[in-house]
């Protein structure tokens, strides 16, 4: 008697019984999202909202709308429908989820511990993982949307046994069919060694080293970790500590029988050591250097033979050090999902189970838990909160809807919620120790607590700020000066090329992607400029110079054409700019088109723009809409995606308006399109997934389709007048 809506487990004989859905709450506490599973009493006081049926894949029940007879009562619809997702709070959640390893690294990290698994989670992880294997061949990819990989199999079939699926089930069966096709676990990428070697699957001197003496280097080392792309850094800080401790947990039945299920062949047999670089080949986005197998080599032999104890002492501390700061510095929140499990199983290494650090982990830790109609999964970040509350805004305004009282007090929480979100402090004066950027001022793509600066974050939340700010009747609850601060942290993330890049300036040199040792993604070792955040700052350093002309202005001034002739080095020789963080092409373009706009390019006056438009205007599909697919970011160039997408139309329309491109029909079909796909209740469906990260790996971003159709119907409005065209 499973509620409508949910999705069973492909196998219909699981013993457990799952949970009810009808008692699963979502606590939006400050922007602190965490999913409460209600005893029955519970439930009858504290009521089911819209926004956690929806999130449940339950009926929302909401009503249908009148019929859209213009673009902006497509919107309005959308708006409204959307509104009822926004969280008391003023912010807005999803479901975050895309990448298939982090699941399992948290789950591997927490077993390491010996702590037992809360059961409610258990049973629901496994369903979702259930839900999630390959159709045909019961595997797991490393996304979603991906195929099979040794990578994803090995970890989320360990994962299941861990969780207490029997090892004779058919969905286990299934998949350990498939894993030993693809060779075993002994060509799983570096880090699914690390994780099996800390449940004592693997053993350590199979895996390549993570030497924890790195940190000790002087700063101006060109290898120096600090210089890493900072999810990299942060990724391979604990590890490398877990790695020195070579720490496993002691071997128990479990976890014997799953040595004998995860090999072809027995484990006793295998040479771990000449397997350091076994891995299947299928797997590999970025293959190893030479220089990465020399260094392999060389850290290897001074682990061995030539590192005194004193040294191997001194580093562990040091690293120790930083996993502290970085617990204190996000009250354990934590970069991101694969960093956190791995601090807390470092805590537990230090400290052991009682240590007031190891609870402080697992209580944040369910800020990343997410429970959708498939089951419990972990989100990519500690939540979307920020990114998707700009974009919400944005959206609202694009279509004048921020001056009707109907809409006031979405905006006026909304408004709260960034304010109460900026980050207000520097870390402290140990700040240069835990090689952090400035981040007073800044606001991060999730919460606070989170704490950590994005450039294009801080840019989103300003502009929203100060949009909402400039409309009468709005409070102004971001003061000049802390705007002030805002501006200071994304001048002070300049790079010398004049584009941005993510989190940090970049630190390293492009040589250290030859130490890329992940093996599954692409560019992760340095940060690198991207027309995306870039285009952020130049468009939130234009509005804010509309409500404040003298700060820094002629750095400002500078920064913009800087950073727009960035953006103009970055186009492609067909037109086009390359997204990094959305799919793709048609999600650069939108923001590189508008960086342009700002400063006066357009499709009547800069050749570029026009062939930038010709670009999408070519991708066009015959019913009117955009589709890309995921592929395009693996490649590097456009591929159609088999039907077109919402989000995708939305994109390259935003794109084509910002250029102020002439040919209105080929807009308006765009238009009809995001129309035809809206449900009578305002609602756009799930559609294929829209973003990416590290080129290989996808992740979505479900309000998109609601946030940029709405403000792409916006500007239509704006320039063409809100015509009845239905
Ligand atoms: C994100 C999500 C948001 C994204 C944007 C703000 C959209 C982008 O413009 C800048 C980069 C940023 C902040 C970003 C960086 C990488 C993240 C954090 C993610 C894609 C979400 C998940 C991903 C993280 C690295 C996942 C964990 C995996 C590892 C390889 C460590």
């Amino acid at each position: 008697s499973k509620p409508i809506g949910i999705k069973s487990i492909p196998t219909s004989d699981y013993k457990t019984p799952f949970t009810d859905y009808s008692r699963w709450r979502l606590k939006d506490d400050h922007g602190r999202q965490t999913w409460h599973y209600l005893s029955e009493a519970e439930a009858k006081k504290w009521k089911q909202s819209t926004a956690d049926k929806y999130f449940l894949g339950l009926n929302t029940e909401q009503p249908d709308l009148p019929a859209p007879r213009t673009p902006l009562d497509v919107a309005r619809n959308g708006l409204t429908f959307f509104s009822k997702l926004q969280l008391p709070g003023g912010n807005w959640a999803c479901d975050y989820s895309g990448p298939m390893f982090q699941l399992a690294g948290m789950v591997m990290c927490w077993y390491s511990t010996g702590i037992p698994f809360p059961e409610d989670w258990a049973i629901e992880i496994i369903r979702y993982l259930c839900n999630r294997a390959h159709p045909v061949d019961g595997g797991w990819g490393l996304h979603t949307e991906g195929e099979s990989s040794t990578f994803g199999t090995t970890i989320n079939y360990t994962t299941l046994r861990l969780l207490g699926m029997p090892a004779d089930h058919p969905v286990a069966v299934k998949a350990r069919q498939t894993l030993h096709k693809l060779g075993g676990a002994l060509g799983v990428p570096h880090w699914g060694k690390a994780w099996l070697a800390m449940i004592g699957c693997f053993e350590w001197e199979g895996m390549n080293p993570i030497p924890p003496e790195l940190w000790l280097l002087p700063d101006w080392i060109p290898l120096h970790p600090y210089r890493w792309w900072i999810h990299t850094r942060a990724v391979y800080l604990p590890m490398s500590y877990i790695w020195s401790k070579r720490h496993s947990r002691p071997l128990n039945d479990l976890t014997r029988a799953l040595r004998a299920e995860l090999f072809v062949q027995p484990y006793s047999s295998i040479n771990f050591a000449a397997h350091r670089n076994t891995v299947r080949a299928e797997d590999i986005y970025h293959p190893h250097t030479f220089v990465l197998d020399l260094f392999n080599t060389v850290c290897t032999f001074w682990g061995k033979y030539l590192l005194p104890n004193w040294l191997k002492k001194w580093a562990e501390d040091y690293v120790y050090s930083l996993v502290v700061r970085e617990d204190e510095n996000t009250l354990y929140v934590n970069l991101g999902p694969v960093n956190n499990p791995l601090q807390m199983l470092c805590r537990h290494i230090a400290e052991g189970p009682d240590s007031p650090a190891v609870a402080g982990h697992m209580d944040r830790l369910q800020d990343y838990l997410w429970v959708n109609e498939e089951g419990m999964l972990l989100n990519g970040t500690n939540g979307v909160q920020v990114w998707d509350t700009s974009f919400a805004v944005q959206s609202v305004v694009e279509c004048g809807f921020s001056t009707q009282p109907e809409w006031k007090s979405l905006l006026d929480s909304a408004h709260m919620f960034l304010e109460d979100q900026q980050i207000s402090l520097e870390i402290s004066d140990e700040k240069q120790k835990c090689y952090r950027q400035q981040r007073k001022g800044a606001w991060a793509f999730s919460t606070r607590d989170q704490g950590y600066t994005v450039s294009d974050c801080t840019a989103e939340a300003l502009k929203a700020v100060i949009q909402i700010q400039m409309t009468p009747g709005f409070p102004e609850l971001v003061s000049n000066q802390r705007m002030r601060d805002a501006v200071d942290v994304m001048l002070a993330l300049r790079n010398p090329s004049g584009g941005f890049a993510s989190y940090e300036i970049i630190r390293g040199i492009k040589q250290l992607e030859w130490f890329n040792a992940a093996e599954v993604f692409g560019r992760i070792m340095i940060e690198y400029e991207y027309p995306e955040c870039t285009t952020a700052v130049v468009t939130a350093l234009v509005y804010f110079q509309k409500v404040d002309k003298v700060y820094r202005a002629e750095e400002i001034k500078q920064t913009i054409d800087n950073a727009v002739n960035w953006i103009i080095s970055a186009q492609r020789k067909d037109g086009s700019w390359e997204g990094s963080w959305g799919i793709c092409f048609s999600y650069a373009m939108m923001f590189a088109l508008e960086s342009l706009r700002l400063v006066g390019h357009n499709y009547d006056t800069s050749e570029r723009v026009r062939r930038a438009c010709e670009f999408l205007v070519d991708k066009q599909m015959p019913d009117g809409g955009w589709g890309e697919s995921y592929m395009s970011c693996v490649k590097g160039r456009w591929i159609d995606h088999e039907k077109s997408q919402v989000v995708n139309t939305a994109w390259a329309l935003i794109a084509l308006l910002q250029a102020g491109y002439p040919g209105k029909e080929v807009i308006k079909r765009g238009i009809d399109l995001l129309k035809s796909r809206q449900q009578k209740n305002g609602e756009w469906l799930q559609e294929g997934i829209e973003g990416v990260f590290n080129r290989s790996c996808m992740i979505t971003y479900p309000n998109y389709k609601f946030m940029f159709p709405i403000k792409a119907l916006g500007m239509y409005a704006a320039k063409y007048g809100d015509e009845k065209l239905w």
